[in-house]
């Protein structure tokens, strides 16, 4: 056994992580703690704002795009037969409970069937979800059958819906019944409260919009969690919740909510100490049982991130422990040579791009949690936890340099094929193991370098700007949100989404774009980058 899997055998077995549940003890506490910070939802009426039609149009974002075709008040006159094809619009992006009051023409002498459909953007609200082909289930999708006997009836739908347009349609009633709909209101939901540093905000009219988008995604996507998505998942994933944060810090500055995400994944996490990829709240807190081992390190930097904003240590001091089986954990992972091999069972997420290889960006992502959490160590006074950690670090960045750098292409290059990848430089630049100014002549060389594999979700993108802002790009990472997430705002975005390629309007990772999340939590970053790099940012002028 070689000497680093020797330290970490004695300190595994000196800290019990062979015993039953390492965190026995502290779990219930945990979990109290979660509920203490449990926030109060903030609830406001919204009314519809006009009465669109889905038209056909090859220039607009996946080819279709609303159309004002009356106000509110005329269409609650006319029958529902003759509002065909029509939807009503709120105007922005909500996540809320629905309601809405529901006529006939004549007494009602047989019940009416009919159908409620709910989109975050046009082209679900065109698309006709019995076609849906995509790889997770269909119920992700909007849309509720109701049948009522007597009206008039006003009807409180059972669900919390994302959405910013409504259809309804009449499925089955007698043939000489016609119905009206109206007082349809939504009460929109969010935890976010106040937007607290508005003031930060540069005066040029593209980023104004970017940030105001920013916001609204984030706001959205805060509940009684920081959920990834109000469609879908409607639940806390580490990744996300990692963005979310810093996005927070830079505005609604609802720091309970982090504090309650954290001590969430304690007490449901693994009784070896590793913290599951995503969990839910309800009926109680529990876990989806599977090791994204990235998203599992960075928790850790969460906590170094929460600490940085609030400079509140005492969460820290409870939940180091989590950071510590974090590291445990991945540390017999490692070789001797510092290479990373992930055990059989854990997967790593990076990005969506099915086409990229992990390697050498799972490589830095490691590098880049375990510098947090020797960080976090310091701080907490706690290195002789940890011992081995700084002599882990340096031999990884060796074996990165040794390993995975290309000497012909002077790139990083990953797995059997050697791939060039954004994913791979950029994680290799904010694991350390470059310099910034070899940071920078790695982004010079991945312009001219042919088949680059490119990030997909603006997930991979934020550690882009991350990465860019490390070596000092800052005109470089304006440019990207300038043109991504900018790019999206050109397309109609008035909250971001899961995934966005310039390229393809249609991309899913799920087979189908019905099924993406419109509304994504990961992709409300540029409201952090925007504030906290103003200066740099905006050097120059908006
Ligand atoms: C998706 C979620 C989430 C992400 C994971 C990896 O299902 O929507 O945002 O963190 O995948």
């Amino acid at each position: 056994m070689n000497k680093l899997l020797l330290i970490t055998f004695f300190i595994l077995s000196a800290a019990g992580i062979n015993a039953q549940d390492i965190y026995e003890t502290y779990r219930a506490e945990w979990l109290k703690k979660s509920y203490g910070y449990l926030p109060e939802l903030h609830v406001s009426k919204r009314l519809p704002l006009q009465i669109v039609q889905i038209v056909t149009d090859p220039e607009a974002y996946q080819q279709v795009r609303a159309e004002k075709v009356a106000e509110p008040e005329s269409w609650i006159n006319t029958p529902i037969s003759a509002n065909k094809g029509q939807v009503v619009d709120f105007g922005e992006h909500l996540t809320g409970h629905v309601q809405f009051l529901i006529e006939s023409n004549i007494p009602a002498h047989a019940p009416v069937q009919i159908k409620i459909k709910f989109a975050e953007v046009p082209a679900e609200m065109d698309a006709d979800f019995n076609n849906y082909e995509g790889s997770l289930s269909k119920a992700w999708l909007q849309e509720e059958i109701v049948t009522l006997h007597t009206l008039p009836d006003t009807v409180i739908l059972p669900n919390r819906y994302a959405f910013r347009y409504i259809q309804f349609e009449v499925l089955a009633s007698a043939g000489d019944m016609d119905f009206f709909v109206s007082n349809i209101e939504c009460r929109a939901v969010s935890s976010a409260g106040e937007d607290k540093m508005s003031s930060y905000d540069s005066t040029g009219d593209r980023f104004r919009q970017i940030t105001k988008v920013s916001l609204n995604t984030l706001r959205e996507c805060m509940q009684t969690v920081f959920e990834d998505g109000p469609k879908r998942d409607r639940r806390i994933w580490i990744g996300d919740l990692k963005l979310q944060a810093l996005a927070n810090y830079y505005s609604f500055q609802n720091n309970d909510l982090v504090k309650r995400g954290l001590y969430l994944y304690a007490a449901t996490a693994a009784e070896n100490g590793l913290v599951y990829g995503t969990l839910f709240e309800e009926p109680s807190p529990h876990p989806q049982k599977h090791f994204p081992i990235d998203y599992c390190l960075l928790y850790n930097t969460v906590l170094t991130d929460y600490y940085e904003a609030t400079k509140d240590k005492e969460v820290l001091e409870d939940l180091w422990v989590v950071a510590k089986y974090q590291v445990l954990n991945v540390l017999p992972q490692i070789s001797e040579a510092g290479i990373f091999n992930p055990a059989p069972g854990w997967w790593n997420f990076i990005d969506w791009n099915d086409q990229l290889d992990k390697q050498v960006a799972v490589h830095g992502t490691v590098i880049y949690a375990l510098e947090k959490t020797w960080e976090l160590a310091t701080l907490l006074n706690r290195q002789n936890e940890l011992p081995g950690l700084p002599g882990v670090i340096a031999s990884m960045k060796k074996a990165a340099n040794e390993k995975y750098f290309n000497n012909d292409k002077k790139l990083f290059a990953s797995g059997a094929l050697g791939q060039i990848s954004t994913a791979s430089q950029v994680w290799m630049i904010l694991s350390g193991a470059v310099s910034p100014k070899d940071g920078r002549n790695l982004f010079g060389r991945l312009k001219s370098e042919r088949n680059v594999v490119q990030p997909v979700s603006p997930y991979l993108y934020h550690y882009v700007a991350e990465a860019m802002i490390t070596c000092g790009m800052y005109k470089e990472a304006k440019e990207l949100i300038g043109g991504y997430w900018g790019g999206m705002v050109d397309k109609g975005a008035d909250t971001f989404w899961e995934v966005y390629d310039p390229g393809n309007d249609f991309l899913s990772p799920y087979g189908s774009f019905m099924m993406n999340s419109y509304c994504h939590a990961w992709s409300c970053t540029p409201v952090y980058f925007l504030r906290k790099y103003r200066n740099e940012l905006f050097a120059e002028g908006d």
